[in-house]
């Protein structure tokens, strides 16, 4: 077996379901998009974004001598749902689990110590969701899959629900092809956003987002109330354009790692009990799970949203 099938195949027994080669060039039409999206302001206040541009745009800007990316696909579908009880706020999929940062980031740990092992004259680095990269379009060309109308990463089997890490390498390996794109005529996921925030497909506009007003802005700020009367029991992230996905109702593959799964998954809160819990309180209720712990001023704020709408 060569270097590149050892890495596939430690990355599989590390629990990514696909792997995928791509060759480190400048990133041309993505990148194009990328700025557009920056003038038209659609990145809201997340203004971090707007930094390191040459890195983002050329991975040769964060280690020159950069050859590859190697793009890691990990699951985190879990086999339960929310209820439809309005009294619950819904917590994203992706935060069902452990935090992904530190477990991604520790298994692409392990795959570049073995490569050291192999190759130690080799440049690695990792990302997750930590660095000045466009994970999605290295997913794409690495042909992880295709990116879709609701802006996300999918694949014909998995759907969306998956978090992507990446490896830049300094050595050459064979590279794969972008996948077609299946999403076809369909666009449920654009049509169904009930903030509108899809209204240009692929391109999701984080004024409108849910998911952005939920977890990415200060406690401080308030949920405009256009955004809180759709905001469907939101009380962390959402979950609308990728649960309405095809291709994410037919997925039946769950993830089964026992390092995401470390606890009885909290999918919901009770929006009435967060209002009125202080700091201790809800440390005590929270205390056996430290990776799980969401800011309880943030979870306040995004409950008081809904409460202020359907009151
Ligand atoms: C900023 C960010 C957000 C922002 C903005 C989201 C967004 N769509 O940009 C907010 C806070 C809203 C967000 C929300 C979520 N996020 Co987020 N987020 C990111 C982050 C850090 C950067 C994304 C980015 O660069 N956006 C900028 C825009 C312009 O890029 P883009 O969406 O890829 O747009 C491309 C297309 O438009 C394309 N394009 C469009 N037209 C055309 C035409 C041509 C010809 C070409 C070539 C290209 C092209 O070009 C653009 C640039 O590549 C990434 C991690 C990373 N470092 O990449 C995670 C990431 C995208 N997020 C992720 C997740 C899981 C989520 C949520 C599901 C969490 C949740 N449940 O609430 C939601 C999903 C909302 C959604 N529909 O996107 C995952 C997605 C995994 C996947 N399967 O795709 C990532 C990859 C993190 C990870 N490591 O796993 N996120």
């Amino acid at each position: 077996m060569g270097l590149q099938e050892e890495i596939i195949q430690l990355a599989k027994n590390l629990y990514f379901f696909k792997i995928g080669f791509a060759h480190a060039e400048p990133l041309g039409q993505e990148f194009k998009v990328f700025q557009t999206w920056l003038q038209s302001r659609r990145n809201a206040s997340m203004k971090w974004i707007e930094r390191k541009i040459e890195k983002r745009e050329d991975v040769r800007n964060i280690i020159p001598a950069a050859k590859s990316v190697i793009v890691f696909a990990y699951n985190y579908k879990l086999d339960f749902q929310h209820r439809s009880d309005a009294s619950f706020g819904k917590i994203s999929r992706y935060k069902w689990g452990t935090d992904y940062h530190q477990l991604i980031s520790n298994k692409l740990e392990k795959i570049i110590s073995f490569i050291k092992e192999l190759e130690p004259n080799s440049e690695n680095i990792a990302y997750v969701d930590s660095g000045p990269v466009l994970e999605k379009a290295w997913a794409v060309r690495a042909g992880i899959g295709w990116q879709g109308k609701n802006s996300l990463i999918l694949t014909e089997d998995y759907g969306s629900f998956f978090f992507l890490g990446l490896i830049i390498s300094s050595l050459e390996f064979k590279y794969n092809n972008p996948m077609p794109n299946l999403c076809g005529k369909c666009s449920i996921c654009t049509n169904l956003c009930p903030t509108q925030a899809l209204n240009t497909p692929k391109i999701l506009d984080a004024n409108k987002c849910i998911s952005y007003w939920t977890i990415e802005t200060k406690a401080r700020t308030n949920i405009p109330d256009e955004i809180a009367a759709n905001q469907r029991n939101w009380i962390f992230g959402c979950d609308i354009c990728q649960e309405v996905c095809p291709y994410n109702q037919r997925a039946k593959h769950f993830c089964s790692d026992p390092d995401f799964i470390d606890h009885e998954p909290i999918i919901e809160l009770d929006i009435n009990e967060i209002q009125n819990l202080n700091e201790d309180q809800y440390s005590t209720k929270f205390s056996d799970l430290p990776n799980k712990r969401f800011k309880l001023e943030i979870l306040k704020r995004n409950a008081s949203a809904i409460n202020r709408i359907t009151q």
